[in-house]
Order: C-alpha cells, then structure tokens, then sequence
C-alpha cells in the first residue's frame, strides 16, 4: 500500500484498487456463476427499508457456497481469498495474520432495489472499528468487493459517504435512506476485474440498478487474526481445508493472539 493509497484511504475510508483480477481470473469467476446461477437467491426487497429513493421493482441476488463448489469452478474464489494483489492492502489495515470472516455474491439485474446505508462510525462498533494511532491504521471489519461486470458512473451499485468511518454523530435517517444529501454519496464506476476496498465501519449501501447487464460483486470480509465474529465451539477446518495452497489455509485458520505485527506476511515483499 503506497503513501497515496494509504492517504485516500485514511482520509475517505476506501480505496479502488484498479485491474486486482486479471481478465482470465475474472472469466472463470463469472463462468463458475454462470453454472451455479440456479442457486442465486432473490431477496424479498427487503434491504431498501421504507425509502423512497432506494426502493426497486425486484430484490437482490445473493449466492453463497463457492469455496465448495466443484473444481473447475471453487478454484476463482479460493484464489481470491488469499489473492497476491489483496495480502498486502490487508496486512496493512489488519496487521499480518488477518483471518478472513467469509465471502459472498451480490448479484443485482435491472431495476433491483438498492441497500440502505448502514455502519459508519457512529455507534462505536469494537468489530468495526477504525483508528489511527502510532503512525499506522488499525481497521476492524475491513472488506474488498471484485467487481466481475463493469458498473457504469449511472449504474448504481456500491456507494458509500466517504470519511464517515470517523463520523461521531449519529446520522441522520433521511440521509440513511437516501432521501437528503444524496449529492455526498459516492458511487464507485469500475470495470470488471477492479476491487473496492473499504473499512465496514464506513457507511455504506447500494443505489438501485438501472444498467442492463448483470451486476455481479464478489464480497470478501476479512478481520484481525484475533478477532473470530462468527465463533461458537471448537474449530473443526472445512472439508477442502486439504486442497487449499498454504496462504489460503493461513486465512481460513481460527482466531488467536499473534502479537501485533509479530505474524508472518503471506507473500515476501516484491
Ligand atoms: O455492494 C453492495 O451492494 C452493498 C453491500 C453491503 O452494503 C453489505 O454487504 O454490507
């Protein structure tokens, strides 16, 4: 993460990080969901809450289960999971050890409704939490959305209010609901391939889907090595745990203390 990524990111909470995917990469990921299409759920509208501006004709896909699907098609998203290109940004926010807390697609088609804005800085969230301290960022929740189709500066999709991963009021419900101050949210356009990066304390939502195609987002979620937020029980490694290269079982090992910073980085600096 450079001095300039580490700026914008800091100062708005999120990051585009342009070409992460190859477009091989992102072809066996749309191939793989193409052939598991069958499985997307559609969502009953109901992330829109009561807002006006938000509200679509149709819900949202989401689809789940790709580290299990049938090789060829679980191998784009293991590879994703403890990616090259992504280790580093999240070494730096999450510290070395960073775990990932699972990943899921949204899927949206023409017209889905769009997803209240949710999170942000206020109430203090200790699993979402963002701060600067001692020269460096320490983030909790932190996510990367791959974009697997473009999304077009008209198309809707992800949106966020940057900088208010440090917002200490509470924020207001019209400005929630998209109904006030719509001009300080930001869409993201990006083509297929590009990835957002983005703390989950950042407030942050969709817009409805006017485009034609398909909008299909890949939503990896990461936390700190210590931190388990799905946890109950003891640790019992998945099925495929034995198929999965080092680096991608290192991200997928239970929560435990590794003294800051004391973690082994998945990939030797280039
Ligand atoms: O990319 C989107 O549609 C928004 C996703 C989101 O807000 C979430 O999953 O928490």
């Amino acid at each position: 993460m450079d001095a300039t990524e580490k700026y914008l990111f800091e100062v708005h909470g999120y990051l585009l990080i342009k070409g992460a995917l190859s477009p091989q990469e992102v072809a066996a990921a749309n191939t793989a969901i193409d052939q598991h299409a069958d499985q997307i759920g559609i969502r009953a509208n109901d992330l829109a809450h009561e807002s006006a501006t938000l509200r679509g004709t149709q819900g949202r896909g989401d689809l789940g289960g790709m580290l299990t699907w049938e090789k060829p098609h679980c191998d784009p998203f293991r590879q994703m999971i403890a990616h090259e290109k992504f280790a580093p940004y999240l070494e730096e926010l999450l510290g070395p050890g960073f775990r990932l807390e699972g990943l899921s697609i949204i899927t949206m088609d023409e017209g889905a409704e769009g997803f209240w804005f949710h999170e942000g800085g206020e109430p203090l969230d200790r699993s979402r939490g963002f701060l600067y301290r001692n020269g460096r960022m320490f983030c909790g929740m932190t996510n990367i959305a791959v974009q697997l189709t473009d999304v077009g500066p008209e198309d809707g999709g992800f949106a966020c209010l940057p900088g208010s991963h440090k917002a200490n009021y509470p924020c207001p419900d019209e400005i929630r609901l998209y109904e006030a101050h719509q001009d300080r949210m930001v869409q993201i356009p990006a083509k297929a391939g590009d990835a957002v990066l983005f703390v989950e304390t950042l407030m942050h939502g969709a817009i409805p889907w006017r485009a034609k195609h398909q909008r299909r987002s890949v939503i990896l979620r990461y936390n700190h090595g210590v931190q388990g937020e799905s946890w109950l029980g003891t640790y019992t490694p998945p099925d495929f745990y034995g198929e999965l290269t080092s680096a991608q079982q290192a991200v997928i090992t239970p929560p435990k203390y590794r003294g800051e910073d004391k973690g082994s980085r998945l990939y030797k600096p280039s």
